[in-house]
């Protein structure tokens, strides 16, 4: 078998840029962690006054946008904060990363003339200040395009036809809807936009100091690329805007190299300058990497600002319920994702209305309450949601009498407001349990085992209500609080950085199969399946979750 052990007194560095913060990840040529750093948008670069990392449009019209140049800042900073550590960034052979999916960045025209000749005594963020045509990318949790999606479905005669071909129905948060937006309604904008790049594709951008493409997985992210042939969709380019294909560039697999390092970072930081930069992806791709989720069965749920579950498909196969993308390490699988906007924030909110503002309060309040929570159900949105496609507001019901042994003869009530325990449980239950249902109904078989990760998987007493509602064991990556899109993308560094090595595509595996558990990549069991009995109960308050839930779609659903 050929050798793919990496190069000796080598790293590999990966990004996430998130919605709320930049992580950073560095691993060595054993793939073992060596640093990690976080920079936090709302703390670390004040400035920029945003709350969650995000600017939310206060009309409620749905806007959701973040300001471009703090992203910009914020790799200066995470820069300068790894070029301050132990680490030798001179040793670093590859950078990659991973962004939130969706939101897009407009470079004003002459940026590339700028991109390429930045001067390494000046910050980006003073070279870089002129260089969009809007300073506000919009981004993954914008939903303020509703019209947009509509208009996009009917130029392929319908949702269906349109997930056939690009891997989802339009969503609003999709890019291609979101493109005909400003189109719409800024054309000033779009007329003097050059490139538009993905947040992905923007941060690789800045490090080669040229446009970097828009890779295969984030790519489906847009509404706008045929998920087989991994080629832009005439159809759907004409449907969103006028020369839009110049706009947005060559598409390339995640595992390609964008290009070398730009002179500014060697000369700043001192990279190498042979140092590799490999396209950076989403950060739901991403995950897929850094969990190495690759084993029928396994199915990943990641509870991070939004929180998603998703696999590994071999049949691209796309329905209306949530999309399908090209996996980023294989350019023969796919991976099938279900998305919810309201994540941890919905579960910060219910911790600091009802649990002291505290995480041990929330737990505690959670294992003080029996599962089932006597009946009670609750519908979270503190933002409006994706699955359902619901308005922001909180609906509570209460069955009576419910053992979880039938529900013939019983009735709901809704109410007002539960126990401060009880909302704890119900935001909790409520979100596994919606999980479980769709899950289902998207034909994704019952898992064999659950990996956890984000922001909230470092959380025992939520990990084990989904152990007892999905009746598997939970595992989760064997160092707590590792972020699995940063630790996905430095992984893909390395991965990109062999494949250029061999001059061929070489499968991901093969970089750790025959020693996982000596890496920073394998995962530990941390909590065990529930027992059948409550499994079962579970499943008959699911029932009743989902009856309730299409009642409210009939009432308040946007689609
Ligand atoms: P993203 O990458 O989308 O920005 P993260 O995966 O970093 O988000 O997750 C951040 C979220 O993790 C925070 O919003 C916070 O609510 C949640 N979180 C952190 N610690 C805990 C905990 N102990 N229990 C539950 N949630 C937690
Ligand atoms: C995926 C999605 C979110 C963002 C979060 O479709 O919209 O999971 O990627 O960063």
């Amino acid at each position: 078998m050929a050798d793919f052990s990496l190069p000796r007194d080598t790293y590999y560095l990966g990004f996430d840029s998130s919605t709320q913060s930049l992580k950073a990840t560095v691993l060595d040529s054993n793939l073992k962690i060596v640093l990690s750093e976080l920079i936090r948008f709302d703390s670390d670069l004040p400035r920029y006054k945003t709350e969650d990392g995000v600017y939310r449009d206060p009309s409620g019209n749905g806007r959701i946008v973040s300001p471009t140049l703090m992203w910009v800042e914020a790799l200066d900073l995470m820069l300068h904060r790894l070029s301050q550590s132990e680490l030798d960034l001179g040793k670093i052979a590859a950078v990659s990363g991973s962004a939130q999916q969706h939101g897009s960045v407009y470079w004003k025209i002459g940026s590339s003339q700028r991109l390429s000749s930045l001067d390494p005594k000046k910050s980006l963020l003073d070279q870089l200040q002129n260089a969009f045509s809007t300073k506000k990318s919009p981004v993954w949790m914008d939903c303020s395009t509703t019209e947009e999606c509509r208009k996009i479905e009917e130029a392929f005669g319908g949702a269906i036809e349109l997930a056939q071909l690009t891997g989802s129905r339009a969503y609003e948060r999709c890019t291609g809807p979101q493109i005909m937006k400003i189109y719409n309604t800024q054309p000033e904008v779009y007329s003097n936009t050059e490139r538009i790049s993905l947040v992905s594709s923007f941060m690789a951008s800045l490090l080669i100091g040229a446009y970097a493409a828009i890779d295969h997985s984030d790519g489906s992210g847009m509404n706008l690329m045929d998920i087989r042939t991994k080629e832009w969709s005439k159809l759907a380019l004409e449907a969103v805007a006028p020369n839009l294909e110049s706009k947005l560039g060559e598409l390339a697999p995640a595992f390609a190299v964008a290009g070398n390092i730009a002179p500014y970072f060697v000369e700043r930081y001192h990279f190498n300058k042979n140092c590799l930069v490999i396209n950076w992806s989403g950060d739901n791709p991403n995950s897929v990497a850094g969990l190495t989720l690759n084993v029928p069965g396994d199915v990943a749920i990641s509870l991070g600002t939004s929180d998603t579950v998703f696999m590994i498909a071999k049949d691209p196969n796309p329905r209306l319920e949530g999309p399908i993308l090209p996996s980023p390490v294989d350019p023969e699988d796919y991976m099938v994702m279900l998305v919810y906007k309201n994540g941890s924030l919905a579960r910060e909110e219910i911790r600091n209305r009802f649990a002291e503002k505290s995480w041990v309060t929330f737990n505690k309040f959670l294992q003080r309450t029996p599962p089932l929570n006597g009946g009670k159900l609750g519908f979270y949105y503190k933002d409006h949601e994706i699955l359902p496609p619901l308005p922001v507001g909180f609906h509570r019901y209460v069955i009576e009498n419910f053992t979880g042994d039938t529900l013939d003869g019983l009735t709901e009530h809704e109410v007002q407001e539960f126990d401060a325990p009880s909302e704890v449980r119900a935001i909790i239950e409520g979100q596994f349990l919606s999980m479980k249902a769709h899950t289902e109904r998207f034909g994704i078989p019952s898992p064999q085992r659950i990996i956890a990760t984000g922001g909230a998987s470092v959380n025992d007493s939520i990990l084990s209500s989904i152990a007892s509602i999905f009746g598997c064991d939970v595992y989760t990556v064997e160092r707590p609080g590792t972020d699995s899109a940063s630790l996905g993308a430095a992984l893909r560094a390395a991965h990109g950085f062999v494949c250029r090595e061999k001059g061929s595509f070489i499968p991901i595996s093969n970089l750790y199969t025959h020693k996982l558990k000596e890496t920073s990549l394998s995962c530990k069991l941390s909590v065990k399946a529930g027992d059948e009995k409550l499994v079962s109960q579970y499943g008959l308050f699911m029932k009743k979750r989902i009856e309730l839930e299409n009642r409210l779609i009939n009432k308040f659903g946007r689609v």
